[in-house]
């Protein structure tokens, strides 16, 4: 070869490794995922940043009941929308997020137009409207729903959170909502997902549940693994037992809200501290090393898991607020040492 070529090559090559991104280090794996916000899909330099990176996105609210339908056939799609258009001039996949949750629900579903409390009847017809409109809008798009999230408690004697859903059905609003699900897009993945999904006690829970959903023929093809996580927890050992338990049981496991904060919180609940910690170098160094045996392990489930979403772009825009560092990138969009330790540099 002459030398010219070698050389040309050689750049070839070298461009080529720069534009690999996490999308492309585990294309064997799973899908990278993550979700946005509008303000995202505005900015020429995350734009950049999500399209070299991920190739699976969720919307952080958008798609959420209370936000697109605050009210009795009023629809609010421009966020949503944004978002999936983005998604789709740029060939990127979509999980829908999500159908029914006891927050950020809508929920003027439970009530008629003189305030009273509806028959659950009447609440099945609103909801199997509102689940239908959405997922044939974003059929195109969306490959997978998390349809019913976080109906388990975090404690207690009842396995089941104690929302007005499960006041008003029972489990049977779970059924029903996979039901209506199915009947919209028998092509979706239909999801349960939930937080705290390594504890002993909830996974028992979540497991209890999804077995017997599926004994009766209730369309619940995977488990969503929220995946909010720190520095400390869950350990290899909480989160290989939590995979084994799930793998066998779906078709399907996504790891769905990945974050990692650097104190000992953790958990998709709303009450947390923004204070996290210091960076220190030793910090650092755990978040890093908690990342790299997050991802060993999620490979070693690499069967089961098709698609690894974080909740979040970045430190500036994480939920959990910058000074819990729980994301690859900083608020200034740089990549922190956990991100150089996955792709391996
Ligand atoms: O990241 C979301 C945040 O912006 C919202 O204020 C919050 C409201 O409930 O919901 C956050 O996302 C949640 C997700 O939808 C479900 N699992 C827990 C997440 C963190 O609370």
């Amino acid at each position: 070869m002459k030398k010219g070529t070698l050389l040309l090559l050689m750049f070839a090559l070298a461009l080529q490794g720069q534009a690999q991104g996490l999308k492309d280090v585990f294309k064997k794996d799973f899908l990278m995922g993550v979700s946005l916000n509008p303000r995202n899909v505005r900015n020429a330099a995350e734009q950049d940043l999500i399209r070299k990176e991920f190739n699976s996105v969720t919307c952080e609210n958008a798609m959420k009941p209370g936000p697109l339908h605050p009210s009795p056939g009023v629809w609010k799609w421009e966020e949503a929308d944004r978002i999936a258009n983005f998604c789709r001039e740029n060939g990127i996949k979509m999980r829908g997020h999500c159908l029914v949750w006891h927050n950020q629900f809508a929920d003027w579903m439970f009530y008629d137009e003189s305030g009273n409390p509806v028959d659950k009847e009447t609440f099945y017809v609103r909801l199997k409207d509102h689940i239908q409109t959405v997922m044939n809008r974003y059929k195109d798009v969306i490959y997978a729903w998390d349809v019913v999230n976080e109906a388990m408690s975090d404690g207690g004697d009842n396995p089941y959170r104690n929302s007005k859903l499960y006041q008003l059905c029972g489990d049977e609003f779970i059924a029903k909502a996979f039901q209506f699900a199915r009947e919209a897009d028998p092509n979706a993945i239909l999801f349960y997902n939930d937080y705290n999904e390594c504890d002993r006690r909830k996974s028992r829970n979540i497991y209890n549940m999804v077995l017997k959903m599926r004994a009766n023929g209730v369309p619940i093809d995977g488990i969503g693994m929220q995946g909010h996580y720190n520095i400390y927890k869950p350990t290899v050992e909480e989160l290989d037992a939590a995979l084994a338990l799930y793998a066998p049981l779906v078709e399907h496991i996504h790891v769905t809200e990945l974050d990692v904060r650097v104190n000992q919180e953790m958990g998709g609940q709303l009450r947390f501290s923004t204070d996290g910690a210091a960076l220190s170098d030793s910090i650092q160094a755990l978040h890093t090393q908690q990342y790299e045996r997050l991802f060993k392990t999620f490979q070693k489930y690499g069967d089961k898991i098709d698609c690894v979403t974080f909740w979040n772009l970045h430190d500036g825009c994480s939920w959990l607020g910058e000074r819990n560092h729980p994301l690859l990138f900083d608020k200034n969009l740089q990549p922190k040492p956990a991100y150089y330790r996955l792709v391996g540099k």
